[in-house]
C-alpha cells in the first residue's frame, strides 16, 4: 500500500502567492525607505536641506500595502509619511532628494511644494496637499468615476491615524459604503498625531469605524510586512469584485519626531520607542527571509549598494538647477491669452 506523505506546508509568503524574490524586493525598499530617512535628517540637521518627513518604522505599513498597488492602473492619494509607498510606484531615491532640495527637476511639484506631497501621472499618484484628511473625499470621487465608467481600478488611499478625525474622512468612508466604490482607505497608526496621542482623538480604533459604515475594517500589523499585504489584499480584492470599500488600519510606530522641526521628547517616553524597536518591520522582514535560505551576505551587500546609490543621488541632485522665480505661478493660474474659440495662445 503506497505510503501518503502530507505535503509541506507552504511558506507563508507563497500562500500570499508571492514569490521569494517578491519579498527580497519588499525589504529592499524598506532598506531604502530607512536609508533616505536616516541620511534626509542628518541633512536637515547640516543645513543641507531645509525641511524633512521620514517615514523610518512604517516602512512595513507602506510597502506591504502599496505592493498591492496595479502601478499605471490603479488610484493612488497617499499622504505626506508614504515615501515607501511612491518607492514602490518607481520613485527613486534621487527622486526625493529632489524635492527635499526643492529643484526645478522635482517629479511632484518642481520644487513648489512642501516635501512629501508626492504626484506621478503615469503611476496614477494623485497630488494632495498638507491639510490633512482632503485626500479621502477626493479618493472617494475618483473611485466613483472609475465605478461609473466600469473601469478594473481601484483607488488606494493613505492616512495617518489623526487624520480619521477630520469630518472629510467620515463624510468619505460614507460615501464610498452607500455606493460600494472601489477604493482602500489605508490607516497607518502611530499612535499620535503630532503630539496628541490616539486616547484623545478617537474612541474606537479606525478598523473598529469601519462597523458605523457597514463596511470591513481590517487590522494589519505594520511591523510584518506580508502581514499588511494580505490584509490590503483582502481589501484589493473585494473593491475589484465590486463589493465597495474597506478600511485596512496598519499599526506601527514613527521613530523620530513628526517632521524635523518637531521635538518628540516632550510628549513621547523613550520606552515606547525600545519597545517598538524590539519588532522592527525590517528587521522582521530580514529574519523571514535568512528563515527561507537566503544569505545574510546578499542582504549586506544590498544594504551596501543602497547606501552608495543614495550617496550618489545626493550628490547629483544638489547640483540640478534651482526653479526659475518667473516659474512660480505656473500651474496656479490659467497660462496664456484667451482666444476667441476659447482656447490660450
Ligand atoms: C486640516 C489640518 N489640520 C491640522 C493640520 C496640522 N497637522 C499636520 S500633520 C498633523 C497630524 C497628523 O497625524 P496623523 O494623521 O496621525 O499622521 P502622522 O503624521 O502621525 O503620520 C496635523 C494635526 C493639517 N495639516 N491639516
Amino acid at each position: 500500500m503506497a505510503v501518503r506523505t502530507k505535503a509541506p506546508a507552504k511558506a507563508r509568503h507563497e500562500a500570499l502567492g508571492l514569490t521569494l524574490d517578491a519579498v527580497k524586493g519588499m525589504y529592499r525598499t524598506m532598506l531604502e525607505c530607512r536609508l533616505l530617512g536616516e541620511r534626509m535628517m542628518q541633512l536637515n540637521r547640516m543645513g543641507r536641506a531645509a525641511f524633512v518627513g521620514v517615514a523610518d518604522g512604517h516602512e512595513g505599513a507602506e510597502v506591504g500595502s502599496a505592493w498591492c498597488i496595479r502601478r499605471g492602473t490603479d488610484w493612488v492619494h497617499p499622504y505626506y509619511r508614504d515615501v515607501g509607498v511612491a518607492l514602490v510606484l518607481g520613485q527613486s531615491v534621487k527622486d526625493q532628494f529632489l524635492g527635499v532640495f526643492a529643484k526645478a527637476t522635482d517629479p511632484n511639484s518642481g520644487g513648489r511644494q512642501i516635501v512629501n506631497q508626492f504626484s506621478d501621472v503615469e503611476a496614477r499618484i494623485v497630488t494632495g496637499s498638507v491639510c490633512i484628511a482632503t485626500q479621502f473625499p477626493q479618493a472617494a470621487g475618483i473611485a466613483l468615476a472609475v465605478k461609473m465608467r466600469r473601469e478594473d481600478s481601484v483607488v488606494f488611499t493613505y492616512g495617518g491615524d489623526g487624520s480619521t478625525s477630520p469630518g472629510d474622512f467620515h463624510e468619505a468612508v460614507n460615501f464610498a459604503a452607500i455606493h460600494q466604490l472601489p477604493v482602500v482607505f489605508i490607516i497607518e497608526n502611530n499612535l499620535y498625531a503630532i503630539s496628541t496621542p490616539s486616547s484623545l482623538q478617537m474612541s474606537a480604533a479606525p478598523h473598529e469605524r469601519a462597523r458605523g459604515y457597514g463596511i470591513p475594517g481590517l487590522l494589519a500589523d505594520g511591523t510584518d510586512v506580508l502581514d499588511v499585504y494580505e490584509k490590503t489584499k483582502q481589501a484589493m480584492e473585494r473593491a475589484r469584485r465590486g463589493e465597495g470599500p474597506s478600511i485596512v488600519e496598519a499599526t506601527c510606530y514613527r521613530y523620530r519626531p513628526h517632521s524635523s522641526d518637531d521635538d518628540d521628547s516632550r510628549y513621547r517616553p523613550k520606552e515606547e520607542l525600545t519597545e517598538w524597536l524590539a519588532r522592527d518591520p525590517i528587521d522582521r522582514a530580514r529574519a523571514y527571509l535568512l528563515e527561507h535560505g537566503v544569505a545574510a551576505g546578499e542582504l549586506d551587500a544590498m544594504r551596501a549598494a543602497i547606501g552608495a546609490e543614495i550617496e550618489r543621488a545626493i550628490d547629483e541632485a544638489e547640483t540640478e538647477p534651482d526653479p526659475r522665480p518667473e516659474d512660480l505661478l505656473r500651474h496656479v493660474y490659467a497660462e496664456g491669452r484667451p482666444l476667441p474659440d476659447g482656447t490660450r495662445a
